[in-house]
């Protein structure tokens, strides 16, 4: 049984990309909804509606585990994928799992950069302080950031100025901890990084959440150890070229991508 994972677009890839390291044995089965990206700046009704169908398309797939590598989603629509899928398959997001270890390992002020739609539902300062009221989370939106991956334009002028222009803005001036809170942002990490040289930590959060899905697939006994030849399938409502690129640099040139509309 494979493992399903989507987002609206290449950003979960960063996603992807970790769970294939951590878990080289699994089928892997890509869902990128590139028809209605971005989600940052959709209806809380849109992307719960986005997200339902695709997570119903990955039951269908017969999906041992459904991860949500979108904060979007995540932020928007985890409570109505957790109904879909009841105990039909193990549901997982991104931001449960780096909140509870930022909570519980990372004890300064910690600031989150997401989009529109993740910054809005205030879900990271929640989860975080639920575990550890003492914690400073202070957040911003920067919706440049995912069009400006979308377009290619990692190594840019264009893009070294936005990161600029955001982490300098005055909210996050006195954090010590970082949370890329968007799953296309690690994709600029190392520009991230660069910025702040080593005043502030930048949180792996991919790595968390696989570690997470590795961490229960294992205890629940689904963990795949012994799968010699492991498939991964890229589903796309619209196929781009920059996916395309994207992808193929994650997982090697001799992958298929298939048009899939819901
Ligand atoms: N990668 C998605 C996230 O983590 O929020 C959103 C990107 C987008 O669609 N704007």
């Amino acid at each position: 049984q494979p493992i399903g994972i989507f987002d609206s677009g290449v950003g979960g890839l960063t996603v992807a990309k970790e769970i294939k390291r951590l878990m080289p044995h699994e089928n892997l089965i890509y869902f990128g909804d590139t028809k209605h990206l971005p989600y940052g700046d959709k209806s809380k009704d849109a992307i719960i509606g986005y997200s339902v169908k695709i997570a119903q398309f990955l039951l269908e797939k017969n999906c041992k585990a459904i991860v949500i590598a979108c904060n979007s989603a995540t932020a928007n629509a985890l409570k109505e994928v957790l109904e879909l899928v009841q105990n039909q398959a193990l549901v997982f997001d991104v931001i449960n799992p780096v909140a509870e270890k930022v909570a519980f390992e990372i004890h300064t002020n910690v600031g989150v950069i997401a989009t529109k739609a993740t910054i809005n539902s205030g879900l990271y300062r929640k989860s975080i302080r639920k575990h550890n009221k003492f914690i400073k989370v202070d957040e911003l939106a920067t919706p440049l950031l995912v069009p400006a991956i979308e377009e290619g334009l990692k190594n840019h002028a264009i893009t070294h100025s936005i990161i600029y222009h955001y982490l300098s803005n005055h909210k996050l001036k006195n954090i010590e901890t970082l949370i890329l809170g968007c799953t296309h942002y690690p994709l600029l990490i190392d520009e991230i990084r660069q910025y702040y040289g080593n005043r502030v930590r930048v949180i792996d959060s991919p790595n968390i959440v696989a570690n997470q899905v590795r961490h229960l697939l294992e205890k629940k006994h689904l963990l795949n150890e012994k799968n010699p030849e492991p498939t991964y399938d890229f589903y796309l409502s619209d196929i781009t070229k920059n996916f395309e690129k994207i992808s193929k640099k994650f997982f090697g040139k001799t992958i298929e991508l298939k048009l899939q509309v819901l």
